[in-house]
């Protein structure tokens, strides 16, 4: 069946029985779980968002209207089914609906176009496509249309909204008797992206029962209980504010999500007051700006107990002035360093501050098997720098239907070597220093050179192209690429203007770029990508 796990990604039997032992794999599943909730918290709001709320009760039928609704049109358990949404009311039920249809979400991210979401469809082999009809002024029905003409096996689309010749979510129904009743815990749940280090995101298959450790395990840390009120303002298809501990998270536990549509702060602040919200996670830049503003915001968000920052590095300066700016609200800082294919580590809410300002924290489990070596796979010294490598019982082995990657991102052991360089201190904590590949890190959002630089060749205008990362003030880093023209250079505001035009995610278009006559060649005759990327960022940065 399509949601089994290759053999090849399968946990080792010995790791299947030491996780099931101490209790972290429960042969718990989505369905089972969110029924329980229903049944145990029915009148309690489980979501908000701009346009409505919904209690667990009401939640649960919708889901169930949903899921049915989609078998009827012809869907079967198993099939991939991509979900781009925004923050907006109708995600939630959605992704609950595929799962207790037993269907598998394939999360693409509100900003992606036409090349990414054509790309997560043929490698997901996907036979439906879900978006909402616009979100921040695109129309999803456009791309809906281009996607059906470029992967024919996409046979179904709903639309949330004025559905035009698609079938309109709201209009979905079918006998609820039909959704499927045994749900293996080991099956995939649903494909997540992975941040792209190298070329396109690549599908990351995770399985009820290690993604549901991941969240619970991650509500001990993040103090989340049915009291809890959790904001997701970063993307809610993002693995970050959807499992660490996330709305998946906060649902788990009974709680209530707050979608914020915005992540600009008199907005979110106002949510905040009006649902007295207890947690959010933001990347660094935002954290920044919402401290600043919460100095002299006329919204009362004292009800804000843990701010969590992830998804880029927050450095110690930039961390200072953090927690000074929560302190005032009553509010703590929490460091959350985590990915898609698994393993998350975050500071303790009682930790020193020398901890939660200097370091990325710690693995959610004491399971998790961090491994630290140099760049022949030997273990550095403890307190060196390394690449980080990690197994553990919620750390995929493997990415969906992708073999190439496989061979490059897993040991023979089958420990993902996450492209972190990292150092362990000696509490055992980690402090990230960088990537070992080249990517940007975007505010969170990652950009893989070498998918960039591929974009930019196919300009007529282009002879060559080499894209590195710059470090930003309020980015963290920056993305600029250095061209050599062909013939006639382009204009800068051309070229990026192509780059959208081509159908790609806007935070991929470069923020820079400058051109060069000749990229350095001499070195060692044909010098590598990696080789030419840090001269020209060398470069770069000494001119500056
Ligand atoms: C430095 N780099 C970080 C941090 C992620 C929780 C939090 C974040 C993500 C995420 C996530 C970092 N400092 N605090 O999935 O559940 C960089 C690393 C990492 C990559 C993963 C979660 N937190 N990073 O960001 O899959 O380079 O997940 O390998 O998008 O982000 O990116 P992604």
């Amino acid at each position: 069946s399509q949601d089994r796990l290759p053999l090849s990604q399968i946990w080792p039997e010995s790791l299947v029985e030491r996780y099931r032992g101490a209790g972290h794999w429960r042969g718990e599943t989505f369905p089972a779980f969110l029924r329980e909730r229903a049944r145990d918290f029915c009148d309690q709001i489980a979501v908000v968002a701009d346009t409505g709320r919904y209690t667990y009760a009401e939640l649960d039928k919708e889901a169930e209207r949903i899921g049915a609704g989609l078998l009827a049109q012809g869907l079967t358990p198993g099939d991939r089914v991509i979900v781009q949404f925004g923050n907006v009311l109708e995600f939630i039920p959605l992704v609950c609906g595929l799962f207790y249809a037993g269907l598998i979400p394939v999360y693409a991210l509100p900003a992606h176009r036409i090349t990414e979401v054509t790309h997560f469809a043929r490698k997901a082999e996907a036979s439906a496509y879900i978006a909402g009809q616009s979100y921040g002024g695109f129309d999803y029905r456009t791309l809906a249309r281009d996607l059906v003409a470029a992967v024919p096996q996409v046979a179904q689309v709903v639309i949330a909204g004025d559905a035009s010749e698609f079938t309109p979510l709201s209009s979905l129904q079918g006998d609820v008797a039909s959704l499927p009743q045994d749900f293996d815990p080991q099956a995939v749940a649903f494909l997540q992206l992975s941040g792209g280090s190298t070329g396109l995101s690549k599908l990351i298959p995770r399985t009820h029962d290690d993604y549901i450790y991941s969240f619970r395990a991650s509500n001990a840390l993040c103090g989340i209980t049915q009291d809890s009120v959790y904001m997701t303002a970063l993307p809610a298809a993002h693995n970050f504010p959807m499992s660490s501990p996330g709305w998946l998270g906060a649902l788990y536990a009974g709680g209530r999500v707050v979608l914020s549509p915005s992540v600009e702060p008199g907005a979110a602040f106002a949510l905040i007051e009006q649902e007295r919200v207890t947690c959010v996670g933001l990347v660094p830049p935002l954290a920044l700006l919402w401290a600043d503003a919460a100095a002299d915001t006329p919204y009362d968000i004292s009800s804000l107990r843990v701010m969590q920052v992830g998804g880029a590095k927050l450095v110690p300066e930039a961390a200072k002035r953090l927690m000074k700016g929560l302190n005032v609200v009553g509010c703590q800082l929490q460091q959350v360093f985590g990915m898609a294919e698994g393993l998350v580590n975050y500071t303790r809410l009682e930790d020193n501050d020398e901890l939660i300002l200097n370091t990325q924290g710690c693995p959610i489990s004491a399971d998790d098997e961090i491994r630290i070596v140099d760049d022949h796979g030997q273990l550095v010294a403890e307190g060196e720098a390394g690449n980080l490598q990690v197994q553990g019982p919620y750390t995929i082995r493997g990415y969906h239907n992708d073999e190439a990657a496989n061979a490059n991102s897993f040991t023979s052991d089958g420990y993902y070597c996450t492209g972190d360089i990292v150092k362990r201190t000696a509490e055992g904590y980690l402090v990230v220093q960088g990537r070992a590949n080249d990517h940007i890190n975007r505010a969170g959002e990652k950009i893989s050179a070498e998918e960039i630089e591929d974009h930019l060749l196919g300009h007529p205008s282009v002879f060559d192209a080499a894209v590195v990362s710059i470090p930003d003030d309020y980015l963290g880093e920056r993305s600029c690429a250095f061209i050599i023209a062909r013939g006639d250079k382009p204009r800068a505001v051309e070229l990026k203007k192509w780059m959208r035009e081509q159908g790609l995610a806007d935070f991929k278009v470069p923020d820079q770029i400058v051109f060069a006559e000749a990229f350095d060649t001499t070195a060692v005759g044909k010098v590598s990508r990696r080789e030419l990327r840090a001269q020209l960022r060398q470069r770069f940065l000494d001119d500056a």
